[in-house]
C-alpha cells in the first residue's frame, strides 16, 4: 500500500462507498493475532465458519507453544510478523489482504465468534467502524478485574470528552473497520519503532487510536452489545500499567496535535507502508 493510496481519502469529507460494500459484494478479512495462544486457538477455531469471511489472517507475534503447529495441522493460514506488537500484527495484515472490511478478534477466548455475522451485519449498514463492546447492555466482561474494569471505563471516558464521542468501549479488540477508514485514519501506517513505543507501549495497538481518530475524523461508528468471556489458557500479554500509560499517552497526544498531525501528508515519521 503506498502513499498514493492515502493521498486518495485523506481527511476530505464523507468516506465514498464503494459499490463493494453492497452486502454480498464486500470482501471480508478476519485478522486473529495470537502468540502463545494455542488453547485460545483450539477452541475458536472451530467455532469459525467458513461462510463468514473471504480471507482468514492468523498473524503471529513468535508463539513458541505450539500455535503454528496446530494452524498447519489444520490448514489455517498464518504469517509470523516481522514487526514487533499488536499495532505491527494489524499493519502486516491490511498490508496482505485487499479486503473491504478488516474484523479484528483475539481467539483467546475473550471475543466470542458466534458474534461475528452480526458485527459484519452491522458493517452492511454502512459503517466505517463497528466495535463489540463489553459495556453496552446487556452485554458484561466476564474478564475483568476491578482494576482493568476501571481502567477501561476510565478511558472511555476520556476519549467521549476530548473527542465529543458517545461510546461505551474503546479499547475492546474486537471490531470491524472499512478498508477506506483504515486508510483514513492512518491505522496502516503507524510510527517506526520509538523509544515511546516500546517502552511505553505508545501506539501499541489499533484499538483506542481508532476509536479516537474515527471520533475525531467524525467517521460513522455503531458499537453492537457482546459478553466478553475470560481468556482461555495462556497468559496476558498486556502490562496493566505500562499499557494504561501508552494509552494515556495516546490520548492526550492527539488530543493536542489533532487530526491534522495523523492525515499529514509528509510525515517523516511515518513508516513505509508496504
Ligand atoms: N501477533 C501478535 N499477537 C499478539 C501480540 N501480543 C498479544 N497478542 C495476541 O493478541 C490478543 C490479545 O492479547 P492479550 O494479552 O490477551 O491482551 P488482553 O486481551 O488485553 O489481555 P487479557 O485480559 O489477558 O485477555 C491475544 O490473542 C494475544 O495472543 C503480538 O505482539 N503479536
Ligand atoms: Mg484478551
Amino acid at each position: 500500500m503506498g502513499a498514493g493510496a492515502l493521498s486518495g481519502g485523506r481527511y476530505a469529507g464523507p468516506i465514498e462507498r464503494k459499490e463493494a460494500m453492497e452486502k454480498g459484494k464486500r470482501t471480508v478479512g478476519i485478522v486473529l493475532p495470537t502468540l502463545n495462544e494455542i488453547e485460545g486457538l483450539k477452541w475458536f477455531m472451530p467455532r469459525l465458519k467458513k461462510e463468514w469471511y473471504d480471507e482468514l489472517l492468523i498473524v503471529d507475534g513468535g508463539s513458541t507453544d505450539g500455535t503454528l503447529e496446530y494452524c498447519r495441522q489444520y490448514g489455517y493460514p498464518y504469517f509470523v510478523q516481522s514487526g514487533k506488537g499488536l499495532a505491527n500484527a494489524n499493519n502486516e495484515a491490511f498490508a496482505r489482504t485487499k479486503a473491504d472490511i478488516l474484523v479484528e478478534a483475539t481467539p483467546d477466548g475473550n471475543s466470542l465468534p458466534e458474534l461475528i455475522p452480526s458485527l459484519i451485519a452491522k458493517m452492511d449498514e454502512g459503517y466505517d467502524m463497528v466495535v463489540v463492546s463489553r459495556y453496552l447492555p446487556p452485554a458484561k466482561s466476564y474478564d475483568d478485574d476491578p482494576v482493568t474494569a476501571f481502567g477501561n471505563r476510565m478511558f472511555t471516558f476520556f476519549i467521549n470528552v476530548l473527542f465529543k464521542a458517545h461510546y461505551t468501549d474503546t479499547l475492546v479488540g474486537f471490531r470491524a473497520w472499512r478498508r477506506e477508514a483504515i486508510l483514513k485514519m492512518s491505522l496502516h501506517d503507524q510510527f517506526e519503532q520509538t523509544w515511546l513505543k516500546s517502552r511505553c507501549m505508545y501506539m501499541n495497538c489499533w484499538d483506542p487510536a481508532s476509536s479516537i481518530r474515527a471520533a475525531a475524523l467524525k467517521l460513522k461508528t455503531a458499537e453492537i452489545a457482546g459478553d466478553e468471556p475470560v481468556r482461555i489458557g495462556g497468559a496476558r500479554k498486556l502490562s496493566i500499567v505500562r499499557n494504561g500509560f501508552g494509552i494515556l499517552l495516546e490520548i492526550f497526544h492527539e488530543f493536542f496535535l489533532g487530526p491534522g498531525f495523523y492525515t499529514r501528508p509528509e510525515r517523516p515519521y511515518a513508516k513505509k507502508a508496504g
